[in-house]
């Protein structure tokens, strides 16, 4: 059975559309789940947002135990939450980390990444084609570990 992609997104994620649309574009949540799911085509694909730190931490275990990537915008929790470092710092697979804007041309306070210190991959400031990006590049990464 093909292990699952993980898309996991943080909070306010859910709000994507109308949240500051200058920084983030029009683009909803919705729009872009479907637009991974063309891009994984027959490749599982599990696809989740929360406002709830605990809630990611349970899908990452989760991608553990039956998952074959991870692909996280872990949002704002990217720079404080150490608890989801330390369980992706479990995950065996490959873990691209994503944002929708280009964070290190942002205020200070979206510079240091302890996603980054998991991550196989950073992709940043693509918009929301970055979500695109990532899978093609997952699949990449997945297929290469398989050989
Ligand atoms: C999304 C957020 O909510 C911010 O807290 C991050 C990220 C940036 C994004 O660009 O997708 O800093």
């Amino acid at each position: 059975m093909t292990k699952p992609i993980y898309v996991l997104n943080g909070p306010n994620l859910n709000r994507l559309g109308t949240r500051e649309p200058e920084i983030y574009g029009t683009t909803t949540l919705a729009e872009i789940e479907a637009m991974c799911r063309r891009a994984a085509g027959k490749h599982p694909l599990r696809f989740h947002q929360s406002n709830a730190e605990h809630e990611i931490i349970d899908w990452i275990h989760d991608a553990i135990d039956q998952g074959g990537g991870i692909i996280i915008n872990a949002a704002a929790y990217t720079f404080t939450s150490l608890a989801i470092l330390d369980a992706l710092k479990m995950f065996p697979g490959p873990i691209v980390e994503l944002h929708i804007s280009n964070i290190h041309r942002r205020e200070s306070m979206y510079r240091n990444s302890l996603v980054s210190q998991a991550a196989t991959a950073v992709i940043v400031g693509l918009g929301a084609n970055g979500y695109r990006a990532a899978v093609a590049a997952m699949l990449e990464l997945i297929n290469r570990k398989a050989k």
